[in-house]
């Protein structure tokens, strides 16, 4: 094929993969079926095979490739990832309000609630539209440059959809699905290999791979939690609209987060999830309430790292008593062996 013909074709295939793969990795609601996705994909590979000078950065070949030659390299958050302070109880949120009240001077103000996933904070830089770096939250001024990981998670966009600004920090959550950590296990456990705690432990385990290969086969995901800064255009004047905003560009955004008006519907979002919670298909240890115009945030600012306008309102941790039903033993490769416990569930 000639070089023109062929820069053409590669990019309308590169638009429809990716619409495709937004449809399918964020909005759950996919518009072709495997086989075509997979007919794109394989013509597109062809392509920048037969003409290499083709590949982009963010063609949606390029999320598996080369590790960092030494390590993660330290990355500085231009903007401090934040804290979140904890309530453990309805007096605490009610303490919590009654201080933004006295504070602001006002109570007419809305909420946003989200649950709160249990994963790995990471923030997602993006220049022009193209996704240029990914890193752990760290201690939340330094964190660890682990794009080349984060590439291979489908639903961060490579490239952003709409008119995004020049440059856009996006924060969110990594997770692993209850599902993928349980066959994870099961699978580490068949070859004797040490078990993860729980999804979060393995999540953290899986970004923090020096070959994204192995990242890439572990079914990671991604909800957007904040915009971290935007450089030009419009700001939103609230989370919300912020969050929307994202959406339009393309991140992936929980669908269960609400926008309330009153404490009392607040209280009911935390109360509707406490039973609910384990019927999801990713582990959540509460629920982020967070006062909604950006106004009233920059007038109630931190203490410390900690923002006054959000609290972490957490689930109470269910403990159990299980009984051990024996030790058994796997032999692995290298003829360890390596004891695990068979509870009752
Ligand atoms: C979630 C801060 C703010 C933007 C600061 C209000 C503390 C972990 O689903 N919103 C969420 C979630 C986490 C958040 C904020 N919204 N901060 C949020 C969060 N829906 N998990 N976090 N984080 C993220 C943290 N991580 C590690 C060590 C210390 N703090």
């Amino acid at each position: 094929m000639a070089y023109e013909a062929a820069l053409r074709r590669a990019e309308e295939l590169r638009k429809q993969v990716n619409v495709h793969n937004y449809r399918y990795y964020v909005l759950d609601s996919p518009v072709v079926s495997d086989a075509e996705f997979d007919a794109l994909m394989r013509e597109l590979r062809e392509l920048e095979a037969a003409h290499p000078e083709l590949v982009t950065p963010d063609s949606p070949t390029q999320r598996v490739g080369a590790a960092p030659a030494a390590g993660f390299a330290e990355v500085s958050h231009p903007i401090p990832l934040l804290s979140l302070a904890n309530a453990f109880n309805n007096e605490e949120l009610v303490a919590w309000h009654k201080r933004a009240v006295n504070l602001l001077g006002r109570s007419d103000f809305d909420f946003v609630c989200e649950l709160k996933i249990d994963g790995l904070a990471i923030a997602l830089t993006y220049e022009d539209g193209r996704f240029v770096r990914g890193a752990t939250r760290g201690d939340g001024v330094h964190g660890e440059d682990i794009t080349h990981n984060l590439r291979t998670i489908k639903s961060v966009p490579l490239a952003l959809m709409g008119q995004p600004p020049r440059r856009l920090e996006a924060r969110g959550e990594v997770y692993m699905p209850k599902e993928s950590f349980r066959r994870l296990n099961e699978e580490r456990a068949s070859k004797g290999e040490p078990l993860f705690a729980n999804p979060r432990n393995s999540a953290a385990g899986s970004v923090r791979q020096l070959d994204s290969r192995i990242t890439a086969s572990r079914n990671l995901d991604i909800y957007i939690y904040a915009l971290g800064y935007a450089d030009d255009g419009p700001m939103p004047e609230s989370h919300w609209d912020a969050m929307a905003r994202l959406a339009e560009f393309g991140f992936r955004i929980n669908p269960q987060s609400r926008l309330c008006q009153t404490l009392e519907e607040v209280e009911d979002y935390y109360r509707s999830w406490v039973e609910r919670r384990h019927d999801l298909p990713y582990q959540v240890d509460g629920v982020v309430v967070k006062i909604n115009p950006f106004e009233h945030q920059q007038a109630l600012g931190y203490v410390g790292r900690e923002p006054r306008w959000a609290v972490a309102y957490k689930f109470a941790s269910e403990q159990a008593v299980t009984k051990l039903l024996k030790i058994e033993i796997n032999v692995g490769r290298t003829g360890s062996l390596n004891p695990f416990a068979v509870l009752e569930p």
